[in-house]
């Protein structure tokens, strides 16, 4: 067990004056029973806490650091940009140097708005979707997070009701009414929902690899069976590429995939660890936004020159380095190894990957949805996570989550990664 003396301090304090002394939940460590580290600096893929206790961290930011902690060109790039000031509340050069930047690596992506979270990007497009098409019902898919905006916090409806159920205190019945939840990889049951919506679908969101319920790939046709049922109603096809997008490919999963959506949302990745977010897609579609449009969406930080200058520079190495390749024989290394040592020990399990992203599930699988993803026996998972910590990796506290592998991982890392889990185990 390793000294958490200061971080336990940090805690018992930090939960008197921030609601569960964490500023967003999942960093509480609840659904692992242990009180949470507090991370005093990050390099390469190491994190150090407050009480001197260092990991390998496949967290990274929850996906941000593609690169890895305080990556030296994206420190750099942040310590001329602050030089400039931090803010201005006013166009300048780097945004159109960003939007240059990802209308050219994002396939469907002609004309981009930042924001300033994933939160914000998904609620956006939801609301350009519907004040594109005129129309109010959405689909989305359990198991699938699209951010915390009131209409994307529902669950399925009870049976056959059509209409979802709030997923928060404090969001409206009414609000969810137009929200509809089917099944991930569930093709039939879209349809089979599209067509009662029939008239009145506006969108179709999607996490086209799902990040969110641990790591589930979707099958094949799964894509490209929501981009013709889309076109077939005049709907709107809306990719959640804030965990895929720059993370699975220069072009994410739908370049991966070579399936083309109507509107993409993109973040983490984008800002390199800074909060840089955005929705983007055909002229046709954006044009709709204000000021052209009469689709509103603001904010005050949009496009901040820092968080640009970070995001920006880690796209242009990503451009340059080319890291896909090897990020996908460090992962598949990875995973394969994870397999290895589960079945030499004999623990049931079930390895999902995509390129740098991966999940393990205390389950035999197949893992292809929600419902499959919550049968792992969260128990077994919350004990791994408690041994690899004293082991001195930093997994993802939930069993719903991805693990990322960076660029700054090397094969130690990777191996000493291994020998941690036979150890753990
Ligand atoms: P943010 O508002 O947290 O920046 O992004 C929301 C979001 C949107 N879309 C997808 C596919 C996402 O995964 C997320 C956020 N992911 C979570 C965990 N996977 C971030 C961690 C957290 O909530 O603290």
């Amino acid at each position: 067990m390793k000294n958490t003396v200061k971080s336990e301090a940090l805690f018992s304090e930090a939960a008197e004056i921030i609601p569960g002394g964490v500023n967003s939940p999942v960093r509480a460590f609840k659904s692992v029973g242990l009180p949470p580290r507090f991370i005093k600096s990050g390099k390469g893929c190491r994190i150090v806490d407050e009480d001197g206790n260092e990991f390998i961290d496949y967290v990274g930011s929850w996906g941000p650091l593609i690169l890895g902690h305080a990556n030296p060109e994206v420190l750099e790039a942040l310590d001329v940009a602050m030089r400039n000031g931090t803010s201005f509340g006013a166009p300048t050069r780097r945004e159109v140097e960003m939007a240059r930047a990802i209308t050219d690596m994002v396939p469907s992506v002609e004309m981009v708005r930042l924001v300033n979270s994933g939160t914000e990007a998904a609620m956006s497009a939801i609301r350009l979707a519907r004040g594109y098409t005129g129309r109010d019902t959405i689909i989305k898919f359990s198991g699938c997070y699209h951010g915390h905006s009131d209409s994307l916090l529902a669950r399925a409806g009870s049976g056959a009701a059509t209409f979802a159920l709030p997923d928060s205190l404090g969001v409206p019945g009414s609000v969810v009414q137009n929200t509809v939840v089917v099944p991930y990889n569930d093709l039939q049951a879209v349809e089979a929902k599209a067509n009662e919506c029939a008239g009145r679908l506006a969108a179709v969101i999607v996490e086209p690899i799902a990040g969110n319920m641990g790591v589930v790939p979707p099958k094949d046709g799964f894509l490209q069976g929501l981009r013709d049922l889309c076109t077939r109603h005049e709907a709107l096809l809306i990719f959640d590429e804030v965990i895929t997008g720059f993370r699975v490919a220069a072009g994410g999963a739908q370049e991966l995939y070579g399936v083309i959506p109507d509107l993409t949302c993109l973040g983490k990745v984008l800002g390199g660890g800074l909060p840089v977010a955005a929705f983007g897609g055909p002229r046709s579609v954006m044009e709709h936004l204000a000021p052209v449009g009469e689709v509103y969406q603001a904010g005050t930080l949009s496009g901040n020159p820092l968080a640009v200058a970070a995001g920006l520079t880690t796209l242009k190495i990503l451009r340059r380095d080319d890291p896909y390749p090897e990020l996908e024989r460090k992962a598949a290394r990875l995973a394969d190894g994870i397999h290895e040592v589960f079945t030499e020990k004999g623990v049931v399990h079930t390895v999902n990957r995509v390129g740098s992203l991966l999940s393990v599930f205390f389950h035999e699988g197949p893992v292809t949805c929600y419902e499959e993803a919550s049968l792992a026996d969260r128990r077994a998972f919350s004990a791994f996570f408690g041994r690899m910590l004293d082991n001195g990796v930093y997994l993802a506290p939930s069993p719903f989550e991805a693990w990322f592998v960076s660029t700054a991982h090397s094969d130690r890392d990777i191996e000493a990664t291994l020998e941690a889990a036979r150890k753990s185990l």
